[in-house]
This record gives C-alpha cells, structure tokens and sequence, in this order.
C-alpha cells in the first residue's frame, strides 16, 4: 500500500471520495489541488495538513493564501503551480482527479520525476496517450487506472497469464440519462435533463459526457492506451445497474467479469493498495437485492459518441486530441445554454471529418491541436436560434 498520495482535483466527486479513502486507509495527503472551490479546499487543508498545495485560478489562490496565513502550507497558482504539486518529492503516488485537458501536463511532471500516477482524469489519456505511455515506459512508473471500467478490467487482467490468450475488452455503459431515447426526444432535452445521471454522482462535464456517449468514446480511446488494444477488440454493452463494472474476454470464450456497488471508492482504493488488498469503507455488493443485471447493444446511430472516438483512434496522430478538444468546448456551450444537445456530437463529428492529422511527438503538439479544435468548434457551431 501506498503511505503518502497527492490528490489533483480533491474539491471534485472523485477528489473528495479519495480523501476518505486516503483517511480510513491511513495514507498521508501530501498535496492538494483545486480549480477554484478554495471554501472546501480551505477544509479539507485544515483536516488533512497537506505540504503543498494548488489553485488553478490565480485570484482564488491569492485569497486562499491569506484565508490560511496561519498555517504553513505552500499555496501555489495555475498550471505550474499543479505541477509543482505533483513533483512532490518523496510522494508514494499522484492521483490526477481534475477534469479536462488541464490534468495532462501535471500527470507528464509526476511522471517526469518517476513518481507512480492514478488516473482518473480520462483526457490525459485521450489526448495524451502516446505521450503518457512512453514516458511512463521510459521512466518505469505505473499508470493506474481509476475511472470504474478500466479499473474493472485492470483487475480482471491480474489472473491473465498469456495476453496472447485475451480476445476483447467488454466496457459496461450505464446509457446515461437517454437510453432508450430516439432522437426526436433529443432534439428537445435541455441541460437539466443532461445533468441527470441515473446511477453516479459526477461532475458537469463527464455528466454531459456519458448523455452524448462521448464518455464511453473517449473510455475506449483510454483502454486502448491502458491495455494496449486496438479499437476493434474493445466492445461497449450498456449495463443500467453499474453493478459489472467491465469485463475481458479471452479466445476460449471464457469472459471474466469485476463487480461492485457504483462507488467511486473501490478504483481508488484499488490503485492505493495495489497489487494488494484490504478491507474498504465501500459497502459490501448484495447481489440478491439486485436481483436483476440486465445487458443490451449501445445504439450507436443516435448516440455518436462511440463511433466517433473509434474513428478517432483508429486514425491516431492528433485525431483523438481533437475529438477529445472539440468535445471539451462544445460541452461548455452546451453548459452555457448556447448550443443545443444534438449540437454537441454534430460539431465533434464535423472536427473529425475536417481536421488533417499530424503526428505526436511532444507535450506542444497536442496542445497545439486541442487548441485548433477548441477554435474550429467556436466558429463552426450552429449555435441556438441560428
Ligand atoms: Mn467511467
């Protein structure tokens, strides 16, 4: 087990979940960082006397700094300041909680200093994938997976003693908050609608995600990097229980399964403990109370997101960057009530189709391309009422 942690995006749903897996575990908090929520981060610093500390908007870091001037904390500011954070000497392991491409540069500095990292920010991987897996690769540190499916299938990877052995991965979907919608409903759904998750307590963006199926799209472009699989051998089944968390299959049509309540809590503990095992504050799965897992094929004519991140990844380069960057910035119109639902996935598809791809050699290059994307979005959008 691991005895100190750093938590990127402690203020979020994961972020705060790891702290109370971090304190029932007994692991030291060394660092910590938020977006902006500096009330809760202000807490969660006098609980858990972290060295450390991070505000990505400088105005809030500042009055942070004087809210807390009795304690000696280090309060740093905005993208550097995250990555001092994760450069965290003598740190066991980073988890990286916050959401969007933000989390990516962070991750390349713990890696950079040979600490082990916990992914639970999946744009890291989207956009960054080929740059995270070498360098991971060349400085021996672990990528651990956090988001539930890869965890999931993380977990029923450890008793596979042959990869050549493994056939496909099987990513479970809750469907989100549409399943079963057609699209007529869809043209009309608002963001409130959106916002409504069945089964997780997330945040917006990632909430948004998994109603386009953008999330299960970019969670395969994730295993893809994380498994080393080609797209053709990751399979999505929607699951409404999010009670498997995902599944391998290997070539004798044996399929392994991880279940679990839906709590965040067990990926995390997992990558805590890794490779072994203790008992958790996670409630214990009651499989008679459940009493019914049912499965069905994702409909991937309405819900583009899959497709398109299979597309994505398929062409590699900077393709996946640009669909995850175009994902990014039409999520935040939609937020902003200025585009519609349908909109989101239209103007995605529309960056995948235009955009030429190049290769991906350094950090520059991809943020290069998810800045064009994020750009192409704005002005390629059919916003509301045009
Ligand atoms: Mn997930």
């Amino acid at each position: 087990m691991i005895k100190n942690v750093v938590i990127l995006g402690s203020t979020g749903s994961v972020g705060k979940r790891a702290l109370e897996i971090a304190e029932s575990l007994g692991v030291y908090v060394k660092g910590l960082a938020a977006f902006n929520n500096i009330s809760l981060l202000e807490k969660q610093i006098r609980i858990f006397k972290p060295e450390k500390v991070a505000v990505y908007d400088e105005s809030a870091a500042e009055k942070l700094k004087n809210n807390i001037s009795d304690l000696a904390v280090e309060v740093l500011s905005g993208i550097d300041g995250l990555c001092e954070v994760s450069r965290t000497v003598e740190v066991d392991m980073v988890l990286n909680a916050v959401s969007g491409m933000i989390g990516l540069k962070p991750t390349l500095c713990a890696i950079d200093k040979g600490i082990n990292v916990a992914l639970a920010n999946k744009e890291t991987l989207v956009a960054g994938g080929a740059l995270v897996m070498q360098e991971a690769k060349k400085k021996n540190v672990k990528v651990l997976p956090v988001d539930s499916e890869h965890s999931a299938i993380f977990q029923c990877l450890q008793g596979c003693y042959n990869r050549k052995n493994l056939k496909r991965l099987i990513l479970t979907a809750s469907g989100g908050p549409f399943f079963d919608r057609d699209i007529n409903y869809l043209k009309v759904v608002t963001k409130e609608d959106a916002l409504k998750h069945p089964n997780w307590s997330m945040g917006a963006k990632i909430t948004i995600d998994s109603a386009t199926m953008m999330n299960k799209g970019l969670e395969i472009i994730e295993a893809a990097w994380l498994f080393d699989m080609t797209p053709e051998k990751i399979d999505v089944l929607i699951h409404r229980e999010s009670i498997v968390h995902s599944m391998i299959e290997y070539n004798d049509n044996s399929v392994i399964a991880q279940l679990g309540v839906a709590d965040m809590g067990l990926p995390i503990q997992y990558a805590f403990t890794y490779p072994d095992r203790c008992p958790s504050i996670v409630e214990k799965l009651d499989l008679s109370r459940v009493g019914t897992l049912s499965f069905y094929e994702p409909d991937t004519e309405t819900f583009k997101g899959i497709d398109i991140c299979k597309t994505a990844i398929k062409i590699g380069g900077t393709m996946p960057t640009i669909v995850n960057g175009a994902n990014e910035e039409a999520v935040k119109l939609f937020l902003n009530d200025e585009i519609s639902f349908l909109e989101i996935t239209n103007v995605v598809q529309k960056a995948l189709n235009c955009f030429k791809v190049n290769e991906v050699n350094t950090l520059e290059d991809i943020l290069n391309a998810d800045n064009l994307a994020r750009d192409f979005v704005r002005k390629n959008v059919i916003r509301r009422g045009e």
